[in-house]
């Protein structure tokens, strides 16, 4: 490519995102809003798929069938929301198994939050509440993305993240509202889990890396705070509804700000399981690979039956099949 051609595909390129055009696959992209797509979408897809371990761990344990029924549709939601994000990404130009791979060899992430153990059924109400919660905080912006197939993948999960969020609602609403232990269990897995849920949204705007370029670009809308704050705002009464109290002394309403003002995150603890070091990072990864590896045989009939018809389409009427 000429000089002069490439600067008018980048200058396209910068009209199309300052115009809020959809870059699509087919599209010129610089190799650096690619790269980042790519990092992006990859850890939200890994994070869907791990995600289902938690949850999964409560499936044989739900104290209902109705609860058993809504706990399995969940988790197979999440394998689809993770299928959406992969096929998302490889419109990109990356595989699966190149993604999966880096995933079970440590080199892209999935988010923090999944790095917590799931010690009673009112985790499941909390994880709902809370980590779906602030998942489609994070994602209803991200329908609006730039990138055309990962605006679109995330209508639909935002769709389904809000009947999870409510679900996780409704569940700890009927602890909250049972007998002192229910109430206490319920309020023991919210104090668990708020300050994780606050880590999903990343570091700190000064502290984030890859912000000012994404928002650049509009992959992201809104910076890290901003969706933190926002998630805060929307908590603060939904707890009071529930009947549960945020395990935050310093959070109050400042009429200034026109915000609910909140204590000081644990960035040491974000760090630290990030780097591995999590309550459960071993587990899930060493879940993650055995699942893989346990499924094999699932890909390769697939992959046989696919080829099989591929074949078979192929072959003139009247000629032999095998
Ligand atoms: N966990 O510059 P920054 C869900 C990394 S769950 C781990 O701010 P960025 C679900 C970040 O990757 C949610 N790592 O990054 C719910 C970067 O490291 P690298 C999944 C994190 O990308 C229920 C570094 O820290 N959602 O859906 O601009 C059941 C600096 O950060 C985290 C998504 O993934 C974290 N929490 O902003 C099942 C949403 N935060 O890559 C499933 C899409 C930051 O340089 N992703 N890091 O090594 C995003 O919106 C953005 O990627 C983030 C981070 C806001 C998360």
């Amino acid at each position: 490519m000429t000089a002069v051609t490439a600067d008018a595909y980048e200058a396209a390129f910068d009209a199309a995102v300052a115009a809020d055009e959809r870059i699509e696959p087919r599209d010129w992209m610089p190799d650096a809003y690619r790269a980042t797509l790519v990092r992006q979408m990859a850890q939200h897809a890994h994070s869907e798929i791990i995600g289902m371990q938690p949850e999964a761990n409560w499936i044989t344990r739900a104290p209902s069938l109705r609860r058993k029924a809504i706990l399995m549709a969940k988790v197979q939601d999440e394998a689809g929301h993770g299928l959406y994000l992969y096929s998302a990404a490889e419109t990109l130009g990356t595989s699966r198994d190149e993604l999966l791979d880096k995933l079970h060899t440590g080199r892209q992430k999935y988010s923090s939050i999944f790095n917590y153990p799931t010690l009673t059924w009112a985790d499941v109400g909390a994880i709902g509440w809370l980590v779906d919660g602030a998942a489609i905080t994070n994602q209803v912006p991200l329908c609006r993305c730039s990138y055309g197939p990962y605006a679109r993948a995330m209508v639909r999960v935002c769709k389904e993240e809000s009947f999870h969020q409510r679900q996780g609602y409704e569940l700890l609403l009927a602890l909250s509202r049972g007998t002192p232990e229910q109430h206490a269990m319920a309020q023991d897995a919210v104090d668990r889990w708020w300050w994780p849920s606050l880590m999903m949204f990343g570091p700190p705007d000064d502290a984030s890396a890859h912000s000012a370029q994404s928002m650049a670009w509009k992959i992201k809308r809104h910076s890290n705070d901003e969706l933190r704050q926002r998630f805060v705002d929307i908590c603060v009464p939904q707890a009071e509804s529930l009947g549960l109290t945020l395990p935050d002394p310093d959070l109050r309403w400042n009429e200034e700000r026109g915000h609910h003002d909140f204590g000081a995150i644990d960035w040491t603890e974000f760090h630290e399981v990030l780097k591995g070091n999590g309550p459960c990072n071993e587990q899930r990864i060493t879940q993650r690979r055995r699942a893989h590896e346990e499924g094999a045989w699932v890909r390769e009939a697939a992959a046989a039956y696919a080829e099989k018809h591929r074949t078979a389409q192929h072959t003139e009427p009247g000629e032999a099949t095998a």
